[in-house]
């Protein structure tokens, strides 16, 4: 499926550069103020950063899984990760050390957010979403466009990552089975991350760091 269905080819095209500014600026921002953490802490809580604009096929798919008909304004008001940025931190505490930089940072303005690691979702994917709304310059006007921010640990992009290709195998419904496998494996994952999480505490209270 391609955005040759919508009808409206100028429109598209107009929306596309929208949200290619708004991934640019939003990248920049977050850099910007992890730069700024690790200046003032000394220590950098991100091992990665990914930045994705939604393919067409996986936009439009998402539009009609959730129910709506394939228009630009569907597209518009109904699918809030068309933007993606991906932070992965090395320990859990990062994570959350990068979710209180954003929320206090005067750049953002969050729309909304969901505590995956507080409460996994039921497939034992964790993360940390945030919905902000990125001000754009578009024709002498201020656009705000929708974009996610996921924050994870290494750990947790692991699961998500290969839960992905696992699924990505079964083009219906993935078996009970497997599901059940991988939730179990998202267990092992949250243990790993609060060992590793105590593990570094220790560490560095041992070394008064
Ligand atoms: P892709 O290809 O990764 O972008 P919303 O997006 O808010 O309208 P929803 O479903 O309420 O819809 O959002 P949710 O669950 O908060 O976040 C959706 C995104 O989280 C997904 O985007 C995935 O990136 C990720 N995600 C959520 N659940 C799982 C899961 O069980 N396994 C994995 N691997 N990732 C998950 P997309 O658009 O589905 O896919």
């Amino acid at each position: 499926m391609s955005y040759n269905v919508l009808a409206d080819k100028d429109k598209i095209s107009e929306l596309i550069l929208k949200y290619n500014l708004a991934l640019d600026l939003l990248e920049t921002q977050l850099n910007m103020i992890i730069k700024e953490f690790e200046f003032k802490n000394k220590y950098n809580p991100v091992e990665h950063i990914k930045s994705r604009l939604k393919s067409e096929s996986s936009a439009l798919e998402k539009l009609e899984k959730k129910g709506y008909d394939i228009t630009i304004e569907n597209l518009k008001n109904h699918i809030h990760d068309m933007v993606g940025i991906r932070i992965v931190c090395s320990f859990i505490s990062d994570v959350y050390d990068i979710v209180n930089i954003i929320k206090n940072s005067k750049q953002f303005k969050i729309k909304s957010e969901k505590d995956y690691i507080e409460n996994p979702k039921d497939t034992g994917y964790i993360s940390y979403h945030m919905i902000v709304l990125v001000p754009i310059y578009f024709n002498d006007n201020i656009e705000y466009i929708e974009a996610e921010i996921q924050i994870r640990t290494i750990a947790m992009d692991f699961w998500a990552s290969l839960d992905h290709k696992i699924q990505y195998k079964f083009p219906e419904e993935t078996p009970k089975s497997v599901k059940e496998e991988l939730y179990d494996c998202s267990l092992v994952i949250q243990a790993l991350d609060r060992k590793m999480y105590q593990l570094n505490e220790n560490v560095k209270n041992s070394n008064n760091l």
